[in-house]
């Protein structure tokens, strides 16, 4: 475990509440940090603690309220970037997924697949699954913002305001920013060593959009009802202003929609 992420576990075990979370992982689940990878064209998957968090912000616009506490009761592992062109078109070349979606001739390899609706998303996890017999599938948002805040209450992982040389969104400065997608992992880790979150292309998770908080699950599952032709997205892009970028910010958009702001990266169950 680098130093860095074991400060951030220490972080997220400091409130008395993390008392009540389940006792360390048993020895056959990979310690938080270690890096996962099923096959060789499979994403490389970060093992995240178990832990509690506060999801939402008190800040934030009405659709991040009210802040409701979710408890993680297992480790799982979670992309360490959003899922690459180069891993989309392994699963085309083994008949899992359909067609190599457009991309905008920004080019593939690196960068993050897009024009993914949210059904052709999952047909990718379920291709996951079958070939590596784990069983892989969306994030919940909840899910999503843990690891996408990795210990931290503040509006970004590293801080309250964007920063230079954070991420790829529309006023960021990079290179990228209101152009097009960034390659996976241009800018730096998280602290528990996952890229890309906040920023470069926002990222299906598997929820039924609901306008607010109220009635959260409070658990890493989804939730199932409420507005479930569209669905939540996280994080923002390099199309849109840093604000959206927000770890807790969220948005809807129709399941059939496909966009060159939109990708995905996955979840892999963990023991
Ligand atoms: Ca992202």
């Amino acid at each position: 475990m680098t130093p860095l992420l074991a400060a951030a576990v220490l972080l997220v075990a400091a409130p008395s509440v993390w008392a009540q979370a389940p006792a360390a992982p048993s020895p056959a689940i990979p310690k938080p940090g270690t890096v996962l990878r099923d096959c060789p064209t499979c994403p490389e998957m970060v093992v995240v603690p178990p832990g509690i968090f506060i999801m939402g912000s008190t800040m934030g616009e009405k659709h991040e309220k009210p802040t409701k506490p979710v408890r993680i009761t297992k480790a799982f592992a979670i992309g360490k970037y959003e899922v690459t062109f180069d891993e989309w078109e392994a699963c085309v070349r083994e008949i899992g997924c359909g067609a190599t979606p457009n991309d905008h001739d920004w080019g593939k390899g690196r960068r993050p697949v897009i024009n993914v609706e949210f059904d052709t998303a999952k047909q990718y996890t379920r291709w996951l699954t079958k070939k590596t017999g784990r069983t892989y599938r969306l994030p919940s948002e909840a899910e999503w913002e843990y690891a996408a805040r990795a210990g931290t209450t503040s509006e970004f992982p590293w801080g309250d305001a964007m920063e230079p040389n954070r991420a790829n969104c529309r006023e960021c400065g990079t290179e990228w920013s209101g152009e097009k997608t960034a390659p996976v992992g241009s800018f730096p880790p998280n602290a528990w060593g996952l890229h890309d979150f906040n920023g470069n292309v926002w990222e299906w998770t598997e929820d039924c959009w609901n306008p607010d908080h109220e009635g959260a699950t409070g658990t890493t599952q989804p939730r199932v009802s409420g507005e479930c032709h569209f669905r939540a997205m996280r994080g923002g892009s390099w199309y849109y202003f840093g604000r959206l970028s927000r770890s807790s910010y969220r948005f809807k958009n129709a399941a059939e929609v496909k966009s060159y702001n939109i990708g995905f990266r996955v979840v892999r169950e963990l023991p």
